[in-house]
């Protein structure tokens, strides 16, 4: 299990903030074509989670997975360059913001399909200690995906066979412009118990809380105990997509949205260090993402004629139509 980190947990935080704002400058600059799922807000999930787990083991994301891939240990330079399209990229550009993967830290990858990605992840995780890896997982996933029938086969799965899968629900409070509450009966976390899962609620926000219940949940799975489901409470400072400060959809009301950015996870870890060591840390991951964006800028896009290479691992290439 690792330990608390304050120093740590904050420098993901800031960096995942920071490249996400720089990421939504490059979006209105033209370079990341067809916008961005803001992760603003919710850092501190991500972060928790990942600091409690190790290198080798795997972590499946969402639409909105940028801060799990960074939080996991991938190059932000080559996410950068990912969701440029660049051939720099993590994915050589081919996989952008929704596919992004990392497998060489553990990450199979964000995933655009709502609820997919907790499925994928009980397979791999399964197949994995099949061949005696000693490993787990974190799967993360919105409170829109909780009634989505892929992610409940996947807890039943996980529980029946005791895969050691940490089901971790982001609860921003909206699926889009549809609130929780309107859309989920019941409880999130009261969903585990008809799987006989342990289950916790956190504040989302506090990542060194997020982390000791992940440390504690992922102890227990490696003693040999089934899945378990965390449900984080947070709030999506920004909009559900880069598309919507287009169209300004007026779906929460402004004190709402005051209320929830006064509980910002950068900051209620950066109070956690003296002032001078959060002014290097900020420093420092300036300097990062200064070089990451000129990095990003400088890779060539990929040549069209590339665009059937890798899409199937045996090397055969796709039909040229007509059957
Ligand atoms: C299976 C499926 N249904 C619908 C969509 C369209 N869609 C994309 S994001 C989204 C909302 C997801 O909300 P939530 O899971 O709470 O995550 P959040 O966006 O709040 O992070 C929807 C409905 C999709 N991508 N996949």
């Amino acid at each position: 299990m690792t330990g608390s980190d304050p120093l740590r947990l904050y420098r993901t935080v800031r960096l995942i903030r920071r490249f996400e704002e720089r990421a939504i400058e490059l979006v209105r600059a033209g370079e990341i074509v067809g916008g961005i799922h803001p992760y603003l807000g919710q850092e501190g999930i991500a972060a928790g989670v990942c600091a409690a787990l190790d290198r080798e083991d795997l972590v499946t994301g969402t639409h909105r997975g940028h801060g799990h891939v960074l939080a996991k240990g991938a190059d932000p330079a080559r996410m950068l360059a990912e969701l440029c399209g660049r051939v720099t990229g993590l994915n050589r550009g081919r996989g952008g913001s929704m596919h992004a993967a990392d497998f060489g830290v553990g990450v199979l990858g964000a995933n655009a399909i709502v609820g997919a990605a907790g499925a994928i992840l009980t397979g791999a995780v399964w197949e994995r200690r099949r061949r005696g890896a000693d490993i787990v997982g974190a799967t993360f996933f919105g409170d829109g995906a909780v009634n989505e029938g892929m992610l409940l086969e996947a807890f039943n799965l996980a529980a029946l066979w005791r895969i050691p899968v940490l089901f971790v629900c982001e609860n921003n409070g909206y699926a889009t412009t549809m609130p929780v509450d309107g859309a989920v009966a019941g409880t999130i976390a009261g969903r585990a118990a008809a799987f006989g899962m342990p289950a916790a609620t956190v504040d989302g926000q506090d990542p060194e809380a997020v982390r000791e219940v992940t440390a504690a949940a992922v102890a227990r799975m490696r003693a040999g105990g089934g899945p378990e489901l965390v449900e984080a409470r947070t709030y999506r400072f920004d909009a559900h997509h880069t598309f919507e400060h287009q169209v300004r959809l007026d779906y929460r009301p402004p004190e709402e949205v005051a209320e929830g950015r006064s509980r910002d996870p950068v900051d209620i870890a950066g109070a956690r260090l003296d002032p001078a060591v959060r002014a290097e840390v900020d420093a420092a991951v300036e300097a990062e993402l200064d070089a990451a964006v000129d990095f990003a800028l400088a890779g060539p896009h990929p040549d069209p004629a590339t665009a059937l290479d890798h899409l199937y691992a045996s090397g055969l290439t796709a039909r040229t139509g007509g059957g």
